[in-house]
């Protein structure tokens, strides 16, 4: 069988089903490896939980709308998305503009709940927070309210604290029910945000003006910039992108998703789900699309292009584009060629990437990781990795570094929690999820990956460092 226990889950043997080493010789889809499930008590995770799923992913990118968490002051700090980079412009759909710029970077509010209010319940103070951050930023379009671990345990009612709010306000007060423990992951938060925005948004406002081209651009975060560089491609087209969920996106924008003419999932686990519901009550199809990466790209176009008539379009975008970054291509696959990578992302840029990176950058991956990915993903990381690549579900940390041994990559792509103990095991490692001179996404994306990925492969700093051999019997203790 190719599932793999390794060294240090000696102790946690459940981790076996967790580790799969491709053999193509085994049937597709035989071996399924065991995902989306509890962490076992004992495997330290990098995951994420439910309620950053729904504020650090789904709705923290937003322009328009201020966060109250309902929590302790710590889910507060971390939600504020220190480490999530989804900038956004103030210009606003109907021609004005927001008064703060990135203003979904800088700030959020929180209750800050001490031991009386977990003892005699949270609600009056949710409400007196909310009213006062409604003085404090009376320009937002809509309050966006979050369930916490803390919260959900006590019992606080979101929904009619958000109701009361909503017609004292006069704007949309919105609760999101994604306490951390509601799931084993940060997927379960994205569940929770697509459904409440499907169930409470969509539907409820119309578009200052609509096209034959209107396209809903779902699961794009903007992450350092992603989203600009296919609306530019979509603008070129003559294709235009009514709503994003979410990045660079107005609150307005998600209360009229229903108006487009074609819905495209770019993240596919995140947010298939809210194309699924707008296919189901209002009729407009969706398409899973990938823009990582050269060829996925060219051949997503091509798909959009088709579906509105557009082919002509479409290759015109993809010639162009190709023709700017193929010199640079050429250099970094020469300098790149045959080294090993690991892709280590929360679970569809694992898939989304380990081709392109093979193909035009020469590389040779030999681990791929997820946080959170379901069955489908993995299925598509064993189909895309070729024969003795590992690849891993929520990897704890004893068993990165045992993979960093045993496989020996020479970069890892990574995040923010990993980056300094891989460095530390002297392997350099580019952000994947927040990137490091981004965007990624696109034709140019890819070239600025490449970049990154050879400048921090090359950094001179990578000789200077030394390991001293611990003798025998030397210890600090
Ligand atoms: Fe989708 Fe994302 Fe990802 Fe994701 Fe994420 Fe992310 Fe990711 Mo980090 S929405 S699932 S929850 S593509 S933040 S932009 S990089 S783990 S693989």
């Amino acid at each position: 069988m190719p599932f793999c226990l390794l060294d240090v889950d000696k102790d946690i043997p459940e981790r076996e089903q967790h580790i799969y080493i491709k053999d193509s010789k085994e049937p597709k889809g035989h071996c399924k490896q065991r995902c989306n499930t509890n962490t076992i008590p004992g495997s330290m995770t990098e995951r994420g939980c439910a309620f950053a799923g729904v504020k650090g992913v789904i709705t923290g990118a937003i322009k328009d709308v201020l966060h109250v968490v309902h929590s302790p002051v710590g889910c507060t700090a971390y939600g504020n998305g220190t480490t999530k980079r989804y900038p956004t412009r103030p210009e606003m759909p109907d021609g004005s503009v927001f008064p703060v710029e990135n203003f979904n970077l800088k700030h959020i509010v929180g209750t800050d709940l001490t031991e009386s209010d977990v003892v005699f319940g949270g609600m009056n103070k949710l409400k007196k927070v909310i009213r006062e951050a409604s003085k404090e930023f009376p320009f937002v379009n809509a309050i966006y309210v979050y369930a916490t671990c803390t919260t959900g345990l006590i019992g606080d009612d979101l929904d009619a604290v958000c109701k009361e709010m909503q017609a004292e306000l006069g704007k949309d007060v919105v609760a999101f029910n994604a306490p951390g423990f509601a799931g084993p992951t940060q997927s379960k938060g994205h569940h929770v945000g697509n459904y409440t925005i499907f169930e409470k948004l969509v539907g409820t406002k119309e578009p200052p003006k609509t096209t034959d081209y209107d396209i809903n651009l779902i699961g794009e975060y903007n992450i350092d910039g992603d989203y600009w560089v296919l609306e530019k491609y979509f603008e070129d087209m003559g294709i235009n992108v009514l709503s994003k969920f979410t990045g660079d996106a107005t609150h307005g924008e998600l209360c009229w998703m229903h108006k487009a003419k074609l819905s495209l999932v770019r993240c596919q686990r995140s947010a298939t789900y809210v194309a699924k519901l707008i296919e189901e009550k209002y009729g407009v199809p969706y398409l899973k699309v990938d823009f990582f990466g050269p060829e996925y790209c060219a051949e997503n176009l091509r798909a959009v292009g088709k579906y509105f008539g557009k082919e002509i379009e479409a290759e015109a975008v993809i010639k162009k584009e190709m023709e700017k970054i193929q010199p640079e291509l050429d250099f970094y696959k020469s300098k790149l060629q045959g080294k090993k990578i690991w892709i280590s992302a929360g679970g569809p840029k694992s898939w989304h990437l380990s081709k392109p990176i093979e193909q035009y950058l020469g590389m040779d991956v030999v681990a791929l990781s997820g946080l959170f990915e379901h069955e489908d993903g993995y299925e598509k990381m064993q189909e895309r990795a070729k024969d003795g690549t590992i690849i891993i579900d929520d990897p704890n940390t004893l068993e990165m570094e045992e993979v960093v041994e045993k496989y020996q990559p020479e970069i890892v792509l990574g995040g923010i929690k990993e980056k300094y103990f891989f460095h530390k095991l002297g392997v350099p490692s580019v952000m994947i999820h927040s990137y490091e001179n981004g965007p990624y996404i696109g034709f140019e994306g890819f070239v600025n990956m490449a970049r990154d990925i050879y400048t921090a492969i090359y950094n001179p700093a990578w000789k200077l460092m030394e390991f001293e051999e611990e003798e025998p019997g030397d210890s600090n203790e």
